[in-house]
């Protein structure tokens, strides 16, 4: 596109707000160095792996043969390349997750890489993926599950003993590491040593995370804490993992007290720590490989909405790459992850604001790209003739804290002045709320001759450092999955409010049965399960029982395969209900 080489126009406007915020002085609380460095890498892969990659899980059970991990190519160079070239700054690692197996050959424990048949016991899944991250130029982090279903000191004071011997070998072996990750999924049922029982912990007290993160503040002293809100970690989690945070999100947190939904999701306003979200989620439906997944990867156009309700809503973005049995990233995966970034660079390839002076509300004028020492609350834009754009980008300096808390866009188009608001928010709210490291407003396009910006309210002078107006290709929509709800063709009823039935004229044979839990509520997910069937009513064969892992956090389509049976009736038990004591569901599907 050519160089437009005019300049923009200024308006000058007067605001009462300008004069009260110059007022005020810098405004804490604000992030450390390790928060600022961290909060600049903007994307990092996840990287899940482990013996349930061949146990086709999303959780082991903790009783899962070590001899089962033995890849037949595996390959940490082709992880770093792929992530890499996804415009992943680094990888985080299941060294360790809920299952206990190791992925390093832990002196604590036989339960890992050292008693599989992969590189006769020898390898270090651990060593390899850090050494490819820096030969790529990645930064390389662990996650290290602190529920451990293998280990039979869990839920005792020696299990948290082991933990931290666990953590110390990652924290010192393997060189510098950028985050440390301890999943909040905490005690449950387990092998815990062949006790085969349920063990519950209090997870606020049980771990001591006090002095866990003394010991890392000592060890790596450059890495961030991530937990999922309880013991205030460096980070947050945003409170789910379907890969959004908050419109509007703050990076301040209250430093005590419990963290409910909300709290992870938007932040505080007036929280008294920084404590930003990192927004975590899989480029497949669920975190470990499953075959049945393949075609499930996600669409260009999600990830970019995932982007913009991540990055662009003063997030990171964590994004998870599963490794398939062969111990590799899938082609389909890598791919779909190199579009991400190509797509990226290609909505913001060309700032249109660059081609000419940017003049603020003060008459002063500067570079888009360049350090504003501005403390502006109206930037008005103007182009000499119609130009087209849909995204507006806008960063605050957040070293000096984050500050707006509202503003406004307009566009004039043909002579009249069109409100902008952010068509991905919901519920009728125009999105215009904080801003924070990076804040990208997503509307349909508009071919204007001008554009303003105003900051309506802070909490101290706005410190703003880039703007951006840019122009997004059109992206083909998602294609539906059919849209169709799969149980209405079934006849369902319940004989009781935990068991399910499905019955039909004459006999059939199946071999899967799928469930999907209702969505938005935890109230009657089914997270323990047992499937029957029978052909008389009379006489039942169970097909399958066990565990939807993870089901409450990752709420999406859970698959149950059997051996081919003849049935007339399928009973679905639900041993154990997430909440409630009613059974729910937001489809079935019996094929
Ligand atoms: C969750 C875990 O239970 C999942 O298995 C996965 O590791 C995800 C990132 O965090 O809480």
């Amino acid at each position: 596109m050519s160089r437009l080489t005019t300049t923009i126009l200024a308006i000058i406007c007067v605001s009462s707000l300008s004069a009260q915020v110059a007022e005020q002085q810098p405004y804490g609380p604000l992030p450390s160095e390790n928060q600022l460095r961290w909060q600049d890498m903007e994307m990092y892969a996840f990287i899940h792996y482990s013996l349930n990659t061949y146990t086709d899980q999303e959780w082991g059970f903790g009783n899962e043969d070590p001899k089962l991990f033995n890849p037949s190519n595996l390959d940490c160079r082709q992880w770093a390349r792929v992530c890499k070239q996804a415009g992943m700054k680094g990888i985080i690692f299941t060294a360790k997750h809920h299952c206990g197996f190791c992925m390093w050959p832990s002196a604590y424990t036989e339960y890992s890489v050292k008693n599989s048949l992969w590189k006769q016991g020898k390898g270090d899944v651990v060593r390899e993926l850090a050494d490819a991250c820096r030969e790529e130029g990645l930064k390389f982090a662990v996650y290290l599950s602190p529920w451990d279903r293998n280990h039979k000191d869990y839920g005792k004071p020696e299990y948290v003993t082991y933990f931290r011997n666990q953590l110390r070998e990652l924290l010192t072996n393997y060189g510098e590491i950028f985050e440390v990750w301890f999943d909040g999924a905490n005690g449950g049922d387990g092998w815990y040593g062949g006790a085969n029982e349920t063990r519950k912990i209090d997870g606020k007290t049980y771990y001591g995370w006090a002095e866990t993160f003394r010991m890392i503040r000592e060890l790596q002293p450059k890495a961030v804490i991530w937990n999922d809100g309880g013991d205030r970690g460096d980070l947050r989690w945003v409170g789910t993992e379907a890969g959004n945070v908050g419109e509007t999100n703050w990076s301040l947190m209250p430093s005590k007290g419990d963290t409910p939904w909300h709290m992870l999701h938007y932040g505080v306003e007036n929280g008294d720590v920084w404590c930003p979200g990192e927004t975590n989620t899989s480029i497949r439906p669920g975190w470990f490989y499953h075959e049945t997944e393949n075609e499930h990867v996600k669409s260009l156009s999600k990830l970019m909405d995932t982007y913009y309700k991540s990055v662009g809503r003063n997030s990171t973005l964590l994004l998870n790459f599963p490794i398939a049995p062969n111990g590799r990233i899938h082609p389909t995966d890598s791919l779909r992850g190199i579009a991400f970034k190509k797509m990226i660079d290609k909505v913001l390839e060309k700032n249109l604001i660059d081609n000419g002076k940017l003049i603020m509300d003060n008459g002063a004028s500067a570079q888009a790209e360049g350090n504003y020492p501005l403390s502006i609350i109206n930037y008005q834009l103007s182009w000499p003739k119609p130009t087209a754009f849909n995204r507006f980008l806008v960063e605050e300096d957040i070293a000096q804290g984050q500050r707006v808390k509202k503003f406004t866009l307009g566009a004039l188009v043909d002579g009249q002045w069109q409100p902008l608001k952010d068509a991905l928010v919901e519920d009728g709210k125009d999105g215009l709320t904080t801003i924070g490291h990076r804040r990208i407003i997503c509307f349909p396009t508009v071919t204007a001759t001008q554009l303003c910006f105003t900051i309506t309210d802070s909490k101290a002078e706005p410190i703003i450092k880039k703007l951006g107006v840019y122009l997004a290709p059109e992206l083909t929509a998602d294609i539906p999955d059919s849209g169709e709800k799969k149980s209405s063709a079934l006849h369902i009823f319940f004989s009781n409010p935990t068991q399910m039935m499905i019955d039909w004229d004459q006999d059939q044979t199946f071999t899967t049965f799928r469930y999907l839990p209702p969505q938005n509520t935890k109230d009657g997910i089914v997270t323990h399960y047992t499937l029957w069937g029978s052909t008389d009513w009379t006489n039942w064969t169970k097909l399958a029982s066990g565990e939807f892992s993870n089901i409450v956090n990752n709420p999406i389509w859970q698959t149950v395969t059997f051996p081919a049976t003849t049935v007339r009736i399928l009973k679905l038990d639900a041993d154990l209900l997430a909440e409630g004591s009613r059974m729910g569901y937001g489809d079935i599907e019996v094929k």
